[in-house]
């Protein structure tokens, strides 16, 4: 298994990962893995794991999947948090000596899928603050920003904003539990705003801050568009659980103390330190 990632970065993506809150990593991960990741999609869709959305039963065309926390159980899933290099290029970018692993993310959407990834960050769905947290989105298939990649507003994580999180098909959820300040409607206004997005190929990395507003169309191209993302913790991380945020992993789950960093090996795994 190669460790692309840990090398990857060069000194531009730092810079460009610090200014403007995102990165396009290319080739970051092995083909050999990124075919893995599509089988694993087929599974995934077959036969689903715990923490799932699926808008297969909606009535909008197409159908938006994802399946979240596999690394536990799943062989692939595990190797690419830990051995595919994402979790030192996150690390890296994000400038810090360690990262461990909140979540993994599959995200599957199908060819004249409707349903959008609507405007977000993603930091106040989850149980901790700080300014090093990121996600390393890797593109599993080719996707274009008209088709179906991601989209960013460029310096957002700098706006020392904390949006409310929503449900994003806007049906009752543990969002709701949130009460705060709701996010601007960026597409309503998108020349008001400074937006990026990256067309990608298979093994691409973005490499995003847990604060910039990010948000993706449906699936206009002709096929399958997987991705999948993993969540990292950087060294000024603090446990940080709250009303409406991810129910994955609870208080009861984890050792990890309300305002402290999460040293907790076993729910937060290291995936990539300086220190050996
Ligand atoms: O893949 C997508 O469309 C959305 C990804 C996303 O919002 C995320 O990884 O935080």
């Amino acid at each position: 298994m190669t460790t692309h990632g840990a090398e990857t970065p060069t000194e531009a993506h730092v810079e460009a990962f610090a200014a403007d809150g995102v990165v396009h990593v290319p080739g970051a991960v092995d083909p050999s893995l990124i075919d893995e990741v599509l089988a694993l999609a087929d599974r995934q869709l077959a036969e689903p794991g715990p923490w799932v959305t699926d808008t297969a039963d909606d009535p909008a065309p197409g159908r938006l999947f994802t399946s979240r926390y596999l690394w536990r159980d799943d062989p692939v899933v595990n190797r690419f948090a830990f051995q595919s290099g994402v979790a030192g290029l996150a690390a890296r970018c994000m400038g810090s000596s360690s990262t461990r692993l909140y979540f993994d993310h599959l995200l599957v959407k199908e060819p004249g899928t409707e349903s959008t990834t609507p405007w977000h960050q993603d930091i106040p769905y989850w149980p901790f603050l700080g300014q090093s947290i990121c996600s390393v989105w890797v593109a599993c298939s080719s996707s274009t920003v008209e088709e179906s990649s991601l989209e960013f507003v460029r310096g957002s994580h700098r706006w020392e904003k904390y949006f409310a999180p929503e449900s994003f098909d806007g049906t009752p959820g543990w969002t709701d539990d949130f009460d705060g300040e709701q996010i601007p409607d960026i597409e309503a206004d998108r020349s008001g705003y400074d937006i990026v997005g990256f067309d990608v190929e298979p093994g691409d990395a973005i490499v995003f801050s847990s604060w910039i507003i990010h948000g993706s169309p449906g699936n206009a191209g002709a096929g399958r568009r997987v991705a999948l993302s993993t969540r990292w913790l950087g060294d000024d991380a603090v446990w940080h659980p709250h009303p409406g945020c991810d129910p994955t992993v609870t208080q009861a789950e984890t050792t990890a103390v309300p305002g402290q960093y999460p040293a907790d090996d076993d729910r937060f795994p290291v995936g990539w330190s300086t220190v050996s």
